[in-house]
């Protein structure tokens, strides 16, 4: 007792110097918490998520290791993309917004979003290294040369993405992330800030994408926009990954 109430004092602390993660997540017209590091393992019970753990507001950085799928730091013991307890629901064509904790202005990036289709039973799969993965988001560097990151500050934390219209019904993880750049002139140093959400997408649509990306994998340090120095490079910035699905 004494010893998880000074962890989570730690934690709070160290929850101030920066970093973030998705506090809350509406999907389907519905609020839902997200998932809360420096509360949620201290609960009993512990509270039911959509979204899937995470073991801090830290980045990946090591973009070989499966931890840039949905978030968790080797070294801490947490491999991300353990299943959640919960799915949202809601029908194509329809939003989904992100609200995250407060992020620090130096944080500038992408904000990237992808969606997998789970085979089976959402809350028990994991993709592992599978090529599963379509981009359904993005958004880098505006022509005036504002920063994803910088409107999301400038939103209080807000982003939003629309369902491809269509999209099959079945149950899907959405993989939503923001790319901190800020020592990114380098590799290591892009920093990979990854949040799994589960939800079911309802309708009778029937489009679903043909090519797909796997995390691990979708990212090297060869990959353009992975290596960037933004306080040299004034130009256009490469978002990673591949084109939006549409
Ligand atoms: C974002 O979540 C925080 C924490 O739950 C909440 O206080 C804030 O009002 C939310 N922002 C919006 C725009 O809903
Ligand atoms: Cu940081």
């Amino acid at each position: 007792m004494l010893l998880a109430s000074a962890a989570l004092l730690l934690s709070l602390a160290s929850s101030v110097l920066g970093h973030g993660y998705v506090q809350q997540q509406t999907v389907g017209g519905v609020v839902y918490t997200g998932y809360l590091p420096y509360q949620d393992p201290y609960m009993n019970p512990a509270p039911a998520r959509i979204i899937r753990k995470i073991p801090g507001n830290g980045p990946v950085t090591d973009l070989s290791l499966i931890d840039v799928q949905c978030n968790g730091w080797s070294e801490g013991g947490v491999v991300g993309s353990s299943p959640a307890p919960l799915v949202a629901t809601a029908a194509p064509g329809s939003t989904v917004t992100f609200n995250w904790t407060t992020w620090p202005d130096s944080h500038v990036g992408p904000i990237i979003t992808y969606m997998a289709k789970a085979p089976s039973d959402i809350t028990k799969w994991s993709p592992g290294t599978s090529s599963v993965w379509f981009k359904v988001a993005h958004a880098g560097k505006s022509s005036s040369g504002v920063w994803a990151a910088q409107t999301l500050i400038n939103n209080k934390g807000i982003y939003s993405f629309t369902i491809p219209s269509g999209l099959a019904p079945g149950q899907y993880l959405i993989r939503h992330e923001i790319i901190a750049l800020h020592s990114a002139y380098t590799y290591p140093g892009a920093q990979v800030y990854p949040s799994c959400s589960q939800i079911q997408v309802t309708g009778s649509g029937t489009r679903s994408p043909t090519s797909f990306v796997s995390f691990p994998g979708a990212y090297t340090a060869s990959t353009p926009g992975i290596v960037y120095d933004v306080y040299t490079n004034t130009g256009t910035y490469p978002i990673p990954g591949p084109a939006v699905w549409s």
